[in-house]
């Protein structure tokens, strides 16, 4: 049976400008098995990022730290999309990618806090992570830099003749950056397997996109290189898992690159030094109360009685745990020795 597929009408309507409205498309339901596999690992994102959150207002974790909480549709929906062999790269915004992904929340909290069992042994921080293990190639500060990368990673799966295709991740602010469209050309001309993802939450940093954007609709970006472009409701998960699985067809039928915008929101600041000043509260608790994607898959799975709030409070509870024992090993786990200094360092 198929659903309506509802886009976030408020988000649409006052800030985007000229953008093309989402079509009504038919979005094929989850079945019961779905519904549960999106939201525990959404939960598992939410919980540990919240964790993090409070990790990093303890002094426990140093650097940088921007959190994915308001956006776990968009990665999870994907996640369910992919196959085995596919590969994920982002930006800076990247715990929840790499929870996706498979990675362990222990390592992955570990090196948030700077510790030996870190994913990077203690030296990365949150925006450096990779999983050759789980084809997850980081965890990257330079705002627009995962779009030429994730571009070779498209040229190696074509060069090796693999079928595997690239999910390359990035922000409505980096969509502005010029390698962007330098990667656009080479991935058109050589029909690259890259799904470019573009996360449209609104804000890149404290700038809303109508003030930095001439074309607000980014699923146009690809236009004059010909790449085709859809915009998606990001914060319906089953609406993402139906992109993500047209788009991965369309890359591996060898039809070459696509663009998703996922229309999304983040509810925490940039970083955990941004107050978030630029937006009003009523702003954000729109959209928390009306939008949120676990709060619809809960909704669902409690009318349709796949589930009781009961099953639903022990899910949560099993989920917390997880993040507790990763919290535990990442505040017990030694910092690197000092030794560590000088390896991986390139001279
Ligand atoms: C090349 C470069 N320019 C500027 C910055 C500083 N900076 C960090 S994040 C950011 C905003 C990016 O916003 P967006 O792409 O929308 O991603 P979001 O933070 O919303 O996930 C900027 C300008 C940077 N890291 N790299
Ligand atoms: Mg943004």
């Amino acid at each position: 049976m198929a659903v309506a597929k509802t886009k976030p009408a408020d988000q649409l309507a006052e800030d985007r400008r000229g953008a093309a409205e989402v079509a009504p498309d038919a979005v094929a339901e989850f079945t019961k098995e779905e519904e549960f596999q999106a939201l525990r690992l959404m939960l598992l994102i939410r919980r540990f990022e919240e964790k993090a959150g409070q990790m990093y207002g303890m002094g426990l974790i140093g650097g940088f730290c921007h959190l994915y909480i308001g956006q776990e549709a968009v990665v999870v929906g994907v996640e369910m999309a992919k196959r085995d062999g596919d590969q994920m790269i982002t930006g800076y915004r990247d715990h929840g990618h790499m929870l996706a992904c498979g990675m362990d929340p222990k390592g992955v909290m570990a090196e948030l806090t700077g510790r030996r069992g870190g994913y990077s042994k203690g030296k990365g921080g949150s925006m450096h992570m990779f999983s050759r293990e789980k084809n997850f190639y980081g965890g990257h500060g330079i705002v627009g830099a995962p779009v030429p990368i994730g571009t070779g990673l498209a040229f190696a799966n074509r060069y090796r003749g693999s079928q595997a295709v690239s999910l390359t991740f990035f922000g409505d602010g980096a969509a502005n950056q010029g390698q962007v469209y330098e990667s656009f050309n080479m991935a058109e001309l050589w029909k690259l397997p890259v799904v470019y993802i573009i996360e449209n939450n609104r804000y890149a940093m404290g700038t809303a996109i109508t003030r930095s954007s001439a074309q607000p609709d980014l699923s146009k970006r690809g236009v004059s290189f010909n790449i085709p472009g859809t915009q998606v409701d990001g914060m319906d998960v089953r609406a993402v898992k139906a992109a993500g699985d047209e788009a991965i067809a369309w890359c591996r039928a060898g039809k070459g690159p696509i663009i998703v915008e996922m229309l999304t929101y983040r509810y925490r600041g940039h970083s955990m030094s941004d107050p978030a000043k630029y937006r009003t509260k009523e702003e954000v608790d729109k959209i928390r109360t009306e939008h949120d994607p676990i709060e619809q898959v809960r909704a669902r799975l409690l009318a349709k009685k796949w589930a009781s709030e009961d099953e639903l409070k022990k899910i949560d509870a099993a989920v917390r745990a997880v993040v507790n024992e990763a919290a535990e090993f990442a505040t017990t786990d030694p910092e690197p020795d000092a030794a560590e200094l000088c390896t991986d360092v390139y001279r």
